[in-house]
């Protein structure tokens, strides 16, 4: 069912504590918990609690939960003080785009310059 629990996700175990990460917020939705192999000086990821396989299907199953994930990515940055030289809210969907996990995850990305088009 939409927004189960998968057994075999990476970021569901996240979630529930079964594989640690370095969690920096926590709303009643969502958790954000930096990323493994940082590619910024911050690099946090935002995910629903819930369990949907990328940002679209988020979107579409609980509109309310995706608003959340920008809610808090925009709370991460301003944690992280990377508002005043601005920062990039990643949402990679689909592996063809650089979907590795396929759990919705919103990247926080900034302390850097940042270049457009991106890779
Ligand atoms: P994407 O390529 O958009 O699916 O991003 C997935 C991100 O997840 C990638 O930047 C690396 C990160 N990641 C993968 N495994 C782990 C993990 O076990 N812990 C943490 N904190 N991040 C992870």
């Amino acid at each position: 069912m939409a927004g189960e629990p998968q057994t075999d996700c990476l970021f569901c175990k996240i979630v529930t504590g079964d594989i640690p990460a370095t969690i920096v917020r926590e709303s009643g939705t969502t958790i954000a918990f930096r990323d493994i192999n940082p590619q910024a000086p911050t690099h946090v990821l935002v995910i629903p609690k819930a369990h949907y396989p990328d940002a679209a299907a988020l979107a579409a199953g609980d509109p309310q939960a995706a608003a959340d994930v920008l809610r808090e990515a925009g709370l991460v940055a301003a944690d992280e003080k990377i508002t005043e030289a601005g920062y990039r809210i990643v949402l990679n969907t689909g592996a063809g785009a650089g979907q590795t996990v396929f759990h919705a995850h919103a990247h926080v990305l900034g302390g850097r310059g940042m270049q457009w088009p991106p890779g």
